[in-house]
């Protein structure tokens, strides 16, 4: 059966703080702050397990093998000669934002009948740019299965692509045919617009789907340059459901308008600028939450712990699910070292609709798997990262070691 998945990005090793994004103003703020990539990813595995305890399907990507030397050696340097920027960029753990993985186009909205996937490309920040050999490498194996997937290559530079962050699908269940919207960018003043809409227009034509079932919609520049770098800071849908900032399109009228010709039963929750202003949005991360359909019917949030502390968020939620709406359930979780580079509950995952039968099953998490999982973080991840440590040669071996051992733990040593 056709089901939604949750994979989400384990935290790796090497996650640290280096103020690498221009234009995500968690990351530029923790610029050169001791990170904790043990306790990362050990917030990222609870958050997974609270996920399975509200009854949903999971899985899970490792992180990819940093620091990658091959990509510093086409640029013509190696750990020790990189300039600290470069080698930074080299180490960086960015691969656990699955959101920025692929776009995933489930089976029942493609004209083969298969679910496809675009690894992203992600050319606009240097230390995403070589993402995706490795994360191409890893859904070829997790979803290996040609009867049921087709996985492809990226889209070619210099179109840019951050996969399923600028994304959505409408649809009224995860198994029938649904509406897909491509949010690109033109500009974002100060700040690059990272998703291009040559980008959506490819992908559309290459996962087969249907022309009046595909929207391209542009995201707002005073978003893009308020910090919303990616459309999932300030929206995000669910089945018939878009719960989104009023501020999150450029042409918000007509946004609607296409949504609602596309989707006529599209359900939108738009949270008012005049109560929620982008920077309290961007702050608090409200929309970078998983909007997930609860087994016992209905919609719930989980969200970041961070939108409990702004004010004004928490209180415009509280009284949404007090009404009558569509979203009845607030679950707030604490992965406050991801959000301190700007990824939240929704960045650290990617969601496949797919029947789990059809998965290697390497990648399902389940609460033995993820016990397991846990041991080798409690062992080997680094309790505290400075930058200094980046230009330690033998930090580099631990973190290949912590690395090892868990593709040993996983049976996933072909990804080595
Ligand atoms: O691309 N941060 C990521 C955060 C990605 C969030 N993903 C979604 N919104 N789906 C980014 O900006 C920070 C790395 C650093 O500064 O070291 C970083 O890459």
């Amino acid at each position: 059966m056709l089901t939604e998945i949750n994979f989400d990005g384990i935290i790796g090793p090497s996650h640290n703080y280096a103020g690498l994004s221009l234009g995500n103003i968690a990351s530029a703020s923790n610029a050169g702050a001791v990170s904790e990539p043990r306790a990362a990813a050990l917030q990222g595995i609870a958050k997974m397990r609270a996920n399975i305890a509200l009854g949903l399907p999971q899985g899970f990507f490792v992180p990819l093998d940093r620091p990658n030397t091959g990509w510093l050696e086409s640029l013509g340097c190696d750990l020790a000669s990189a300039e600290p920027h470069i080698r930074a960029a080299a180490y960086s753990a960015s691969a656990m934002w699955a959101a920025n993985a692929a776009t995933v186009s489930p089976a029942p909205d493609t004209a083969d009948g298969r679910c496809h996937l675009t690894v992203a490309n992600l050319v606009t920040m240097p230390h995403r740019s070589h993402e995706w050999t490795g994360t191409l490498a890893q859904l070829r194996l997790a979803f290996a299965d040609e009867r049921h997937f087709a996985v492809h290559g990226p889209v070619p530079a210099p179109y840019g692509d951050e996969g399923a962050a600028n994304h959505m699908r409408l649809c009224d269940g995860h198994g029938s045919a649904g509406v897909e919207i491509f949010v690109y960018g033109k500009t974002g003043g100060p700040f690059p617009a990272r998703q291009h809409v040559e980008a959506g227009k490819a992908i559309a034509r290459r996962h087969g789907l249907a022309p009046d079932a595909t929207l391209l919609i542009q995201q707002s520049e005073t978003a893009i340059a308020a910090g919303a770098f990616h459309n999932d800071v300030v929206a995000v849908a669910n089945e018939t459901v878009l719960f989104t900032h009023e501020q999150a399109f450029e042409d918000r009228t007509s946004a609607y308008a296409a949504i609602r010709a596309a989707f006529p039963q599209v359900q939108i929750v738009e949270v008012p600028a005049s109560s929620v202003s982008l920077a309290d949005a961007i702050k608090s991360y409200l929309f970078n939450a998983q909007l997930v359909t609860l087994p016992e019917g209905g919609h719930a949030l989980v969200l970041p712990s961070e939108s409990q502390e702004v004010t004004a968020v928490w209180q415009w939620l509280e009284a949404m699910v007090a009404g009558n709406g569509p979203i009845r359930r607030l679950v707030a979780v604490n992965v406050r070292q991801s959000m301190a580079n700007g990824g939240g509950p929704a960045c650290l995952r990617l969601r496949v609709v797919a029947d789990p039968a059809t998965i290697d099953p390497r990648f399902i998490a389940t609460p033995e798997s993820l016990d397991r999982i846990e041991r080798v973080i409690a062992a080997h991840w680094p309790e505290r990262i400075a930058p200094a440590d980046l230009a330690d040669p033998r930090f580099a071996d631990a973190v290949r070691t912590a690395r090892a051992a868990l593709l040993d733990a996983l049976d996933l040593g072909k990804l080595a």
